[in-house]
């Protein structure tokens, strides 16, 4: 094909993509711009204190080592660390503590991770870091402090108001875009306790010591996917929660949507992108389901349910908070039909059990629903075989077998409820 040609081909093929990519983002809907980078979507954590690779300590200091920290938009933190000095291992037990500040002087442990001597967890730059059992969320608004403890002659600490580093400081902060804020620094002689004593005049990074891993959390908008790909292990080596899973194997925004398994992302995970590692898939209990989900979600929040198959298995498929639930085709009519479309498919015997008031389910396909969902105390459970309904109850369809069920007084919710 001559030159015009070839551009008139690569014109139309770049226009055709375009108004695909236009549908795609009108199906998307309120789950975001996938122009705009949301904090939320990064793959990899923040740490907050940050040691260059190798640096050694200046200070043998055995009490606890505290920096203070606010947070701005609500986190996950996923891992604590303390700094290893000459990034040779830990000749000494270093313990890494998480507090809430309750008063300039005092505080609450939120958490704490031992470290043992030698080469415990996983070394990032000049801190060793290791997975909390479960991931913390901090609201907007907390008041934190991290306390590392157990520095000693042969794993000294860093010290910013000592040589050499009170004049060249080679530790830096990370506030992940704003999401935190740094605030100073603290200590205490006194082993096990929250360090009262604020350090004046220093950075608020005084200390190479402790240090944490997070993300940016949203829970009043989650997500479930059938099959996600992980992308970020939290530093046990296998799928828990904590880890970060990305929508890699969906056809809608492909690897537009990076979350926090358990924390911000339900469901199964397939297929594991972590380089020399070979992490389990599948999912973990209280993060599998649906109903998962809707027990993260902030009331009033939404539930993005990806295109997939989801059984929820075990029971009717319950939604008891009030919440959005939007579908892959959330917004698109299904009574024109959806043809071909990627589908959120809720496929379960009992199907779908709403027991909330202000519940709103659009974009979904329901099916193989046959039998009557328990408990027994239903008022209404209509065995509306319903590939797929319409956006209004009132026009849904009739085959095959779906069920749909409201609980019955005195609980009666009222329902604000679109479907589907
Ligand atoms: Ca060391
Ligand atoms: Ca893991
Ligand atoms: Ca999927």
């Amino acid at each position: 094909m001559g030159l015009k040609n070839w551009w008139r081909s690569i014109t139309k093929r770049s226009r055709a993509r375009t108004s695909r990519g236009e549908a795609r983002r009108r199906a998307w809907g309120n789950w975001g711009h996938p122009e705009i980078e949301r904090l939320e979507d990064r793959v990899t954590p923040t740490v907050a204190y940050q040691v260059p690779n190798g640096t050694l300590g200046n200070q043998a200091f055995g009490g606890p080592l505290g920096m203070d920290f606010d947070v701005n938009q609500p986190i996950v933190v996923t891992q604590l660390g303390v700094f290893d000095s000459g990034s040779d291992g830990l000749q000494s037990p270093i313990t890494a503590t998480l507090y809430q500040r309750t008063s300039p002087t005092t505080g609450t442990q939120v958490d704490q991770v031992p470290f043992a001597a030698g080469n415990p967890g996983t070394l990032v730059g000049g801190s060793r870091f290791l997975p909390l059992s479960s991931p913390v969320i901090l609201p907007a608004g907390f008041q934190g402090s991290i306390v590392a403890e157990g520095y000693s002659a042969l794993e000294p600490n860093g010290n910013a108001t000592l040589p050499p580093y009170n004049v060249n400081k080679p530790w830096t902060t990370n506030d992940g875009g704003g999401l935190i804020s740094f605030v100073g620094s603290r200590f205490s002689s006194t082993p096990n306790t929250f360090p009262s004593t604020v350090v004046n005049g220093g950075p608020a990074d005084t200390f190479a010591a402790g240090t944490f891993q997070f993300f940016a959390v949203n829970t009043a908008n989650t997500f479930v996917n059938d099959n996600w790909n992980l992308v970020q292990d939290n530093g046990d080596g296998v799928l828990s929660v904590g880890d970060r899973v990305q929508n890699t194997n969906d056809t809608i925004n492909p690897g537009g949507i990076t979350v926090t398994y358990g924390i911000d992302g339900f469901g199964t995970v397939t297929t594991s992108s972590v380089p020399g590692e070979n992490l389990g898939t599948g999912s973990v209990a209280g993060a599998a389901k649906i109903h998962d989900a809707v027990a993260q979600t902030t009331s009033g929040g939404t539930v993005n349910v990806l295109e997939g198959t989801y059984t929820d298995a075990g029971g009717p498929i319950t939604i008891d908070k009030s919440v959005t639930l939007l579908g892959a085709q959330h917004g698109v009519d299904a009574r024109t039909g959806r043809p071909g479309a990627a589908e959120s498919i809720l496929n379960n015997s009992q199907g779908v059990y709403v027991s909330a008031s202000n519940v709103t389910i659009d974009g979904f396909t329901v099916q193989n629903s046959t039998t009557r969902p328990s408990p027994a105390t239903a008022s209404t459970w209509a065995p509306a075989p319903a590939a797929r309904r319409s956006s209004t109850m009132s026009s849904r369809t009739t085959s095959p077998a779906s069920a749909w069920r409201t609980t019955a007084p005195p609980a009666r919710p009222s329902f604000s409820t679109t479907c589907f």
